[in-house]
């Protein structure tokens, strides 16, 4: 069992119902066990600056699948939300990124751990520090 940090992020259609519906998703997402989820945070896009503000939130989980199939499980959810991949950094309908899997790390350009811009971006820091459990 690894305990890990999944970042969403989405600025398409309806963002805030998006998100909420791939937190159930992802308390519903077989071999693992929900730890805690951060509030939704609305943020200023980081990059390509002339799209919508994005909502943001970091869920954590307890997974028993090795990286590759949650990871592979993870892009499942974000193709039910109808998620397209075009340019680097577009908009998005949900964006599901694998931060932390336990303390593994991993070069992997497909899969690369602790996420390789991880320590660079306040959307995702702040969500974090406050997806621990309170307990
Ligand atoms: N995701 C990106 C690029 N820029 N900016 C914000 N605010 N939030 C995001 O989730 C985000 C971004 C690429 O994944
Ligand atoms: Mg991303
Ligand atoms: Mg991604």
């Amino acid at each position: 069992m690894r305990r890990c940090f999944i970042a969403l992020g989405a600025n398409l259609g309806d963002p805030v119902t998006t998100v909420n519906a791939a937190i159930l998703a992802l308390r519903q997402l077989p071999r693992t066990r929900f730890v805690a989820a951060s509030s939704l945070y609305r943020t200023a896009p980081v990059g390509l600056r002339h799209q919508p503000d994005f909502i943001n939130a970091v869920v954590a989980l307890d997974a028993v699948s090795p990286a590759p199939t949650l990871l592979d499980d993870l892009f499942d959810i974000e193709a039910r939300f109808g998620r397209s991949r075009s340019v680097k950094n577009a908009p998005r309908t949900l964006d599901l990124d694998l931060l932390l899997y336990g303390d593994e790390t991993s070069d992997d350009p497909l899969l690369t751990l602790p996420h390789p811009r991880l320590h660079e971006r306040a959307f995702v820091l702040a969500p974090l520090a406050r997806s621990r459990p309170t307990c």
